[in-house]
């Protein structure tokens, strides 16, 4: 299969739904939320943007199945699967603050093969494919080439759902504050792996996280040089709801830290 083709023509999908969800935030309001579980929103914005990127999706490459946030398509494919989410950063969306993407995977088995990110706020069109590169709006993008902890900034998520873990989550974000030059919380998973991918952020950890919040933004990372894994150094960072993902010249440093503070 043509990657880098198919990476276009799903970039032109993600487009058109784009222009979609900007045409409708001027419209949504408080009485077009739902509550799915514990502080999970989602409208019909959400689940309109995913039928149009099923639909598009499916004509491109029939065979594949779908992982898809608000449940459209549940279809199994044998080889090949999308991985869906319609609007990561939902909560930005329905509160006015301008963060949130569309975020899109393909996994061949067990590997992201492709992914793209598009960032509705800026209108930031971030996509890559395995061997290819990665690229914002045309251009190659890499990860940032800082080796020292005190030259970085990081991003993060909070909790929202798991609370077992927050004195540990805690007390990490503290020795990053400490060390680093910061930590920002934009409230997109997905646009954070981008930012890491494009160097604007450093490197990126959260945990809680579900397969369509990662899988288009892994591709990215590491596609533009930069490291992915779960808290423990492994591969399970798509289903294992952990990941750590860094510029290569911190990344161990990084994630040794993550390793302390988050019990491993
Ligand atoms: P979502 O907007 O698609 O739900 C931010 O921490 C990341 O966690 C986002 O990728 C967001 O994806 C996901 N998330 C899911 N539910 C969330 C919630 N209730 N609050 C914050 N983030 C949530
Ligand atoms: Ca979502």
């Amino acid at each position: 299969m043509e990657l880098g083709l198919l990476c276009s023509q799903v970039t032109r999908i993600c487009k058109e739904t784009g222009e979609f969800i900007l045409k409708e935030k001027n419209k949504v309001n408080k009485e077009h939320i739902e509550l799915k579980s514990l502080n999970s929103l989602v409208s019909y914005v959400d689940k309109n943007a995913e039928e149009q990127l099923v639909s598009g999706l499916s004509a491109l490459l029939p065979e594949a199945g779908f992982i898809a946030e608000e449940g459209t398509s549940d279809k199994k494919g044998e080889r090949y699967h999308w991985v869906i989410d319609p609007l990561d950063g939902t909560t930005n969306f329905l509160h006015g603050i301008p963060v949130f993407s569309i975020s899109i995977g393909l996994m061949e088995g067990d590997e992201t093969v492709l992914g793209v990110v598009y960032e509705l706020g800026r209108k930031e069109m971030f996509y890559a494919w395995k061997d290819g590169g990665a690229y914002l709006n045309g251009k190659p993008i890499k990860t940032s080439n800082q080796t020292e902890l005190k030259d970085c900034l990081f991003a993060t998520g909070f909790p929202y759902y798991d609370f077992g873990r927050m004195q540990n989550f805690l007390q990490l974000l503290m020795a990053l504050f400490e060390q680093s030059r910061g930590v920002r919380r934009l409230g997109s998973a997905a646009t954070d792996l981008a930012y890491v991918a494009c160097g604007r952020f450093d490197g990126f950890f959260e945990y809680g996280l579900s397969p369509w919040d990662v899988a288009g933004g892994v591709v990215l990372v590491k596609e533009a040089g930069g490291k992915v894994s779960d808290f423990k150094g492994g591969n399970d960072y798509i289903f294992g709801k952990e990941i750590a993902v860094a510029s290569q010249g911190i990344f161990d440093t990084y994630l040794e830290i993550i390793k302390d503070y988050m019990k491993y």
